[in-house]
């Protein structure tokens, strides 16, 4: 990374160094964002992180007693750390806009030097050093290149691995997308290298389920999942009866419409999910692009092999709907 030294001498000099990522975190804006931190604290010096919104459950482990501020819980003092920063970090994101309105304008109003760390594509220009790399399969791994750019690899500890660990694991589906390179792996080796306790990590992300989420996605599967052959197509869905017959939380339906594509022989999914307002759909393929289909029928759109759409029509009229524009895409 061309820009490692230049970086780490920023942050050698600021006094007060703010660290932000984007809405609803994820592994990787929280394993980037406290890899860094932990990396800053290595050198020497300390920052602030400061999220949009509190971090899920899954990975509240991930911190191990590194405090984080967001936004929504406590607005004033994100407010004065961002204002106060000579030195801020926008890591996994490359929008302001997904800062989130309120916590957007203050960072774009912020007089502070910026720092853009991303591997999103098409880049916002706000910041005074972008480090752009849509190849990097996770942000994590951006942070693994700086410290080992800035000759700094001796101050990863299993401490400053783990967080890098899991922004990799979580961005590449464990280690299974096109984003994992050889060097994803290399950098791998060398976090174990350190005496990170890998399988932890994973244990600690994907063990924690509650009965009741288990419950209704395995009575999502068994009632619910339907075929359609001569399209290679899996349907999904779920009532609001029914999530709330399960306890349903946020969450609890994530990656189901990823089960249903698994199906041998099936080329795209859709879940539709009910809601208070409208019928969300999410569209996956590994075949024929989905974009189509949600921007042309259902209000939605996305990328090629993952959409979303919505409905506002009944579930049973919903699924109807889908049915018969199926022919046309798939
Ligand atoms: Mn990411």
């Amino acid at each position: 990374m061309k820009e490692a030294k230049n970086i780490v001498r920023a942050i050698e000099s600021a006094q007060n160094i703010v660290i932000t990522s984007h809405r609803s975190p994820d592994g990787d804006s929280m394993g980037s964002s406290l890899a860094l931190l932990r990396f800053i604290k290595a050198l020497g010096f300390d920052a602030v992180v400061c999220h949009p919104d509190p971090c899920p459950n899954f990975i509240e482990w991930i911190k191990r007693g590194d405090k984080i501020l967001d936004f929504e819980t406590d607005e004033t003092k994100v407010i004065e750390c961002i204002n106060n920063a000579e030195l801020l970090f926008s890591l996994d994101y490359n929008a302001l806009s997904r800062l989130g309105n309120g916590m957007g304008e203050v960072f774009d109003q912020a007089s502070g030097q910026k720092i853009m760390i991303d591997h999103h594509l098409n880049p916002e220009d706000f910041a005074d050093i972008s480090v752009s790399e849509p190849t990097s399969c996770s942000t994590a791994q951006l942070i693994f290149e700086l410290i080992d750019s800035s000759n700094n690899l001796h101050l990863i500890s299993s401490l400053v691995a783990e967080p890098i660990y899991l922004g990799i694991m979580t961005d590449t589906g464990s280690f299974r997308f096109n984003s994992v390179t050889p060097r994803t792996h290399e950098i791998v080796a060398k976090l174990l290298n350190t005496g990170l306790d890998h399988s932890k990590v994973h244990e600690e992300t994907f063990d924690g389920n509650r009965i009741d989420k288990l419950k209704l996605r395995g009575y999502a599967i068994a009632e619910k999942l339907e075929i359609v052959p001569e399209r290679k197509v899996a349907i999904l869905s779920l009532t609001m009866e029914e999530l709330e017959r399960f306890n349903f939380v946020k969450g609890d339906t994530e990656g189901l419409v990823n089960v249903a594509l698994s199906v041998r022989g099936v080329e795209s999914a859709v879940f539709l999910k009910e809601t208070n307002s409208a019928v969300k759909m999410s569209f996956r393929s590994k075949g024929a692009p989905v974009n189509g289909i949600a921007s042309d029928h259902f209000d939605g759109g996305g990328h090629k092999y993952a959409a979303g759409g919505v409905s506002y029509l009944e579930m049973d009229e919903t699924i109807e709907k889908l049915k018969s524009v199926l022919i046309n895409y798939f």
